[in-house]
């Protein structure tokens, strides 16, 4: 017999269990949210030349081999922030490259981001233009690294543009970046969500039941 302040074995049961399930679909909508990640790497595009007006700001813009664009060359990995990322410059191995170059990468998004956080390091200096927002502007003269820079506010759904201007004051080189960008959770449920919730309705009832007060009669 229960008494007064106990439960009985169906809500020990039946209540983590409804917890269980809240957590699976608090877990599903997250997982429903994805994410994008964009890096440095070997298909951005890269000159050592000083670009004409709009190398920052249009997506669409003249890069090719003619108007004096290569592929960016890939001069290591290094760790950013856990995570291994492909080390760029416009050429050489590390050493030996034009002190001044410009990247470009064109990404796209295919629905309404709602957080961008970006990770560089760059040796030495960079500005960095998200869709021709300028989002850092490193003229420190040192080898440095940042970390989530919240560049979310300038992502749209689409065609994005990364351009970044960097510069070497001496020594090494190479810049390397990622951009985390979380999409905002579908609307839409899908199949296991649907269950989790029949489950949760199912559920609930008999916990509530159970869960209720009990009068000792003596
Ligand atoms: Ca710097
Ligand atoms: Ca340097």
């Amino acid at each position: 017999m229960n008494g007064i302040g106990e439960t009985c074995l169906c809500h020990r049961v039946f209540a983590p269990l409804a917890t269980w399930v809240m957590c699976v679909l608090v877990s599903l909508s997250a997982m429903s949210a994805g994410a994008a990640v964009v890096e440095t790497n070997s298909t951005w595009r890269a000159t050592q030349f000083a670009p004409l007006a709009g190398w920052n700001v249009d997506v669409v813009f003249d890069t090719s081999s003619a108007a004096g664009w290569n592929d960016a060359v890939e001069l290591s990995s290094a760790v950013l922030d856990g995570n291994l990322v492909p080390v760029i410059w416009q050429s050489g191995t590390g050493h030996g490259g034009p002190a001044q170059v410009w990247l470009r990468h064109v990404f796209t998004l295919p629905s309404d981001p709602f957080s961008g956080l970006l990770d560089l390091s760059v040796d030495d200096d960079a500005q960095v233009y998200i869709n021709g927002h300028l989002v850092l502007d490193d003229q420190s003269g040192n080898n440095e690294t940042f970390l989530n820079l919240d560049v979310g506010a300038f992502l749209v759904a689409g065609s994005n543009l990364i351009a970044i201007a960097a510069q070497d004051s001496g020594g090494g080189q190479g810049i390397f970046a990622r951009l985390e960008v979380g999409r905002r959770a579908v609307s839409e449920p899908n199949s296991l969500s649907l269950l989790a919730v029949a489950m949760l309705l199912l559920l609930w009832p008999l916990v509530r039941l159970n869960s209720a007060p009990r009068i000792l009669r003596l």
